[in-house]
């Protein structure tokens, strides 16, 4: 058997039975502007909902994210002292934490980004300057998005290595508190790891195994990204660290998370080891402290867990990523 390009014989043979998946890179412009909640339009509960300037100025990285095609330079931005501000609190309440808390890739990163990509107290880094770092480390690069992707196109992004991100700020009046992504929780959660070459792999994998998957199992992926990127945890040196990007840019969940004592209202969240059969069926609360947590050895030994588990999931075919392409090759199960 040969792999071959996707776009002559799968797409032809199959087409009613596998969902549309970008087969190169590029592809991604297709779904890029496909987006659930619209990043100007703020719902009632938002803290910005009645700020004007506020929604003006989302309204401008709306239009940059609409009008971005893959290969373009992310324009720059220039952030307010207002917006550099908010930024500014939220590196102090969680760079404090990170020694502590923060597990040995982030720490051994997280230096690395302020001498190489504008990483400061008194700067909001600009997309493009973290993307550049990111793909000199890993290839990974950020793609600037505005607002929620469904499941489906999030994670196929990342079969490219390319993660979709944020570019505006939350609204200044709650500096600790956001009811959706922002760039404190890009830049300062997720965009380390990406420069972890395991790290990388294991979110890749994620990827390539939801590439044309159906619905059931897109959710188990979702969940699987739940678990781990958005709120994993390791074990080192015998101690838990964390290393997913909702814990490793909240104040609150990231002292909670490590706990074992009951601490004030919350009890003490459980830990489990993480198995990608329990994990990707495991249900979880989205606006409140997470009651469970999954365990990982190392991001390597979450990377094969993960690969052997999706090798059990149903799709008449393998996929694999040629870097060189930049495509998407498949390989017809016998
Ligand atoms: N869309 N823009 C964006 N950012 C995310 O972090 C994101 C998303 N869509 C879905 C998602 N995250 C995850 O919760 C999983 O469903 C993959
Ligand atoms: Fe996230």
């Amino acid at each position: 058997a040969v792999f071959v390009h996707d776009f002559n014989s799968r797409a032809k043979q199959n087409k009613e039975s596998i969902p549309w998946y970008p087969q190169k890179i590029s592809d991604i412009d297709q779904f890029a502007n496909r987006i659930l909640s619209y990043g100007a339009e703020l719902d009632c509960e938002h803290p910005g909902f009645t700020d004007q300037v506020y929604r003006a100025r989302r309204k401008q990285f709306a239009d940059i994210a609409f009008n971005f095609r893959h290969g373009d330079k992310i324009p720059r931005i220039d952030y307010t002292e207002q917006e550099t501000g908010t930024w500014a609190i939220v590196w102090d309440q969680l760079t404090g934490l990170y020694p502590k808390h923060a597990c040995k890739e982030f720490n051994h990163i997280f230096p690395l980004m302020q001498q190489n990509c504008g990483y400061s107290r008194d700067n909001i880094p600009q997309l493009q300057d973290v993307s550049d770092f990111l793909k000199d480390c890993t290839g990974f690069q950020l793609r600037p998005v505005a607002g929620l992707l469904s499941s489906r196109d999030f994670l196929a992004g990342l079969a490219f290595r390319v993660f979709h991100s944020t570019q505006y700020i939350r609204h200044h009046k709650e500096p600790k508190y956001t009811p959706e992504p922002d760039i404190c929780h890009e830049l300062l959660g997720h965009a380390p790891l990406f420069a972890d070459s395991e790290f990388a792999q294991f979110s890749q994998e994620i990827g390539l195994s939801s590439l044309g998957a159906d619905d059931a199992t897109i959710e188990k992926l979702a969940t699987l990204y739940w678990f781990t990127i958005e709120y994993g945890m390791c074990l080192q040196g015998g101690e838990k660290k964390a290393y997913g990007a909702g814990l490793l840019s909240s104040f609150g969940e990231l002292e909670y998370c490590v706990s074992d004592k009951i601490t004030n209202s919350y009890f003490q969240p459980q830990i489990a080891a993480f198995e990608p059969a329990v994990v990707s069926v495991q249900k979880y609360p989205i606006t409140e402290y997470q009651p469970k947590y999954f365990l990982a050895d190392s991001f390597e030994s979450a990377k094969n867990k993960l690969k052997s588990w999706a090798a059990t999931i149903s799709r008449p075919f393998h996929v694999r990523y040629n870097p060189y392409t930049q495509r998407i090759e498949t390989l017809d199960k016998v």
